[in-house]
């Protein structure tokens, strides 16, 4: 919802009740509209027309905004130009009036500004669901880095697959870190060891500042703004790594904790090639398109995480490897179906990241404020920390309704909170 739209529904909400205009009183936004209160009606009439009024109040929605909270001083914005006022002055003296209905609907400062935010982020919830067309007869994904291109892929076929996403020398460097992660865990006795004999770790950004150039790709991000609309979050950061006769997984989706069908995709999945994805070494196994199919046709081919697919393991008939070279990038949408593939090389390994997300308003896999240390979260660059979850969205994630965001230089801003100390009334 535009600022104008926003603050058109905010004044219309204040003029419910008890009448406090009888004249006909407009706010001149400039090129971003106009708002016309006519109280000659009761209830008043609040429209965008640029129709005649009593008085005239020219501003700006910004300036609209902090006059109607009372954070600007009506009388020092009209001697410093920011208001102007033509008309009749009685009318304009109703603003007062006017503002102390709003500024409870504006509430605090923060939260003034953050509520139409929040208005746009739940305007992007709907423009997020509206399915996108899909091109049934594209052919199946290749490794491009033209972003509309992508873009198709993604909604047609429920992946794509992102040309060089990382240089030789970042596969090289992030390869040996998490090979001696993987090593060193399996020695320490902590690894992870999946059903299907594959090696496996997560919660990576405690684990090396290197993982987080993965976070910060601008390809990836537009393509899961693209899935998943804005303020999406990180759910959790792994690996994956097929060895000599690891098995395949069960076909699954990714968002199938969900327990129900979804229009669009609510989770998102980025794996990051450290080497090259090959039919021998394991490739992630898809079911192209399988995002879009009917919810009993999904069930049907649902084979459970694990190696329940297949029995023995085997690739699930009716899938294609995402192959690429090593330093590929391929995002799939959470509905799709796919899997691990298995491993049928006497030697070789197949190495991934792993970064999966989630929409704004879903619980993620791991829990940041658990996971990650106070000093390694505050030294993360701030779109990881936003994305983790320092960014409220609409009224989510903040510390206190409505989405208040937390000063980003802190962890815990409790000192932010308003805590109320029960006085002796209050106590039973
Ligand atoms: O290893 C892969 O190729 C896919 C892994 C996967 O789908 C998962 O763990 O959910
Ligand atoms: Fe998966």
């Amino acid at each position: 919802m535009s600022q104008l739209a926003s603050l058109t529904s905010i004044l219309r909400s204040a003029l419910v009740g008890p009448r406090v205009m009888t004249h006909a009183l407009k706010f001149d936004l400039g090129e971003e509209g106009a708002i016309l209160i006519d109280g000659r009606k009761d209830p008043a009439d609040v429209t965008n027309r640029d129709g005649d009024a009593d008085c005239t109040v020219t501003v700006s929605s910004d300036n609209l905004v902090r006059l109607l909270r009372g954070d600007l001083n009506g009388i020092s914005a009209m001697t410093s130009g920011k208001v102007r006022i033509s008309g009749d002055m009685k009318v304009a003296m109703s603003l007062q009036a006017l503002a102390d209905r709003a500024s409870s609907l504006l509430a605090s400062p923060e939260a003034g500004l953050a509520d139409l935010e929040h208005q746009d982020a739940a305007e992007n919830v709907w423009t997020a669901m509206q399915k996108r067309p899909v091109d049934h007869d594209r052919p199946l994904p290749t490794p491009t880095r033209d972003i509309q291109e992508l873009k198709k892929d993604f909604d047609a076929h429920g992946y794509c697959l992102i040309a060089d996403a990382l240089s030789p020398e970042q596969v090289a460097a992030l390869k040996m870190r998490v090979t001696d992660q993987l090593d060193g865990e399996e020695e320490a006795g902590i690894g992870l060891k999946a059903s299907m004999g594959d090696r496996r770790t997560s919660n990576l950004l405690v684990k090396g500042d290197i993982f987080q150039q993965v976070l910060l790709h601008p390809i990836a991000n537009a393509i899961l703004e693209h899935g998943l609309g804005d303020g999406f979050l990180i759910s959790t950061v792994g690996v994956v790594q097929t060895v000599p006769g690891s098995l395949a997984q069960g076909l699954h989706i990714d968002q199938a904790y969900l327990g129900f069908p979804t229009p669009v995709p609510v989770v998102a999945n980025c794996c990051w090639m450290l080497e090259d994805f090959t039919e021998a070494n394991g490739a992630t196994r898809m079911i192209p398109g399988s995002h879009l199919w009917d919810p009993d046709a999904v069930a049907a081919r649902y084979e459970h995480i694990g190696t329940a697919g297949g029995g023995k393991g085997d690739n699930p008939l009716g899938t294609v490897p995402a192959t690429g070279k090593a330093g590929t990038c391929m995002v799939f949408d959470g509905r799709v179906l796919h899997g691990t593939g298995k491993n049928l090389s006497a030697d070789q390994t197949r190495t991934a990241i792993f970064t999966y997300y989630c929409r704004p308003w879903v619980r993620q896999f791991e829990n940041p404020f658990l996971s990650i240390p106070d000093d390694v979260m505050m030294g993360l660059p701030l779109p990881i920390r936003e994305s983790l979850g320092y960014k409220p969205w609409f009224l989510c994630g903040g510390y206190e309704i409505p989405g208040t965001p937390a000063p980003m230089d802190v962890v815990r801003p409790m000192n932010q909170v308003r805590r109320l100390e029960p006085g002796p009334v209050m106590r039973p």
